[in-house]
């Protein structure tokens, strides 16, 4: 039996790989590993037998056997701890890889994911204007550290790891802003992980989803 991952039956992002099953079906592609797809509706994954897995009632999950796990950078890990390609074998290297991947998450994420949730869900707050700038102060802030870090290099630490999966992945979603242009050698990090053929078929099974469910619904 495949794994399967649960992901939105009708994503917010219209296909454009934003929403954090991206990161599993990617990690899962990297590794060769076959995956089902459990598409959800909103009302779903808000019903107790979700939460039972789920207990925030978000996508994505993943299942395997008697395993059931959430939180995308949980789940990547586990992928990358279950097959060779994601984590070096080298101890430190490994280490220093896991490092990355919480830098993605805990450190360079939550500015970036501050700005999607005032450019969603505050625009009728009379600060909504007022926070932007704030914002951006800080996603500028940890951009500027992370391409001095990169540099000249392909990726963060040695060969491509999860950590820059969960890197790239949190990245993406400045794709269009000015903020990751101002920073040639990030957007060429990204153009370079994007490029990567296990990137491209999950890419393409994500945007699947929604180009099906609207030529289903004949949109
Ligand atoms: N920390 C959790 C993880 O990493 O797994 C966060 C999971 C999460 O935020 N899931 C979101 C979700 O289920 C979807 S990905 N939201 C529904 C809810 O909370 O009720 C976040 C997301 C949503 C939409 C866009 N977009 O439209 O661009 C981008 C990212």
């Amino acid at each position: 039996m495949n794994p399967i991952i649960t992901a939105f039956e009708s994503s917010p992002d219209k296909g454009r790989g934003l929403a954090r099953d991206m990161r599993v079906r990617w990690a899962l592609e990297e590794v060769g590993q076959p995956y089902d797809v459990r598409l959800l509706s909103f009302s779903e994954m808000k019903e107790p037998a979700y939460r039972a897995i789920q207990p925030f009632g978000q996508i994505p999950t993943y299942q395997d056997g008697t395993l059931t796990l959430f939180e995308s950078g949980a789940i990547v890990f586990h992928i990358a701890e279950q097959h060779p390609g994601l984590l070096p074998v080298n101890p430190q290297a490994r280490a220093r890889a896991i490092s990355w991947m919480f830098a993605a998450l805990n450190t360079v994420e939550p500015p970036i994911g501050e700005r999607g949730i005032n450019a969603l869900l505050e625009r009728d707050k009379s600060w909504h204007e007022q926070r932007v700038p704030l914002i951006e102060e800080r996603i500028r802030s940890r951009l500027s550290e992370l391409s001095a870090h990169l540099g000249p290099a392909d990726w963060l630490d040695g060969e491509f790891s999860a950590g820059d999966l969960l890197m790239v992945a949190v990245l993406m979603r400045l794709k269009g802003s000015k903020m990751l242009d101002e920073h040639p050698n990030l957007s060429a990090y990204v153009a370079r992980s994007e490029s990567r053929p296990a990137f491209q078929r999950a890419f393409a099974a994500q945007l699947a989803v929604f180009t099906n469910r609207n030529a289903h619904l004949g949109t």
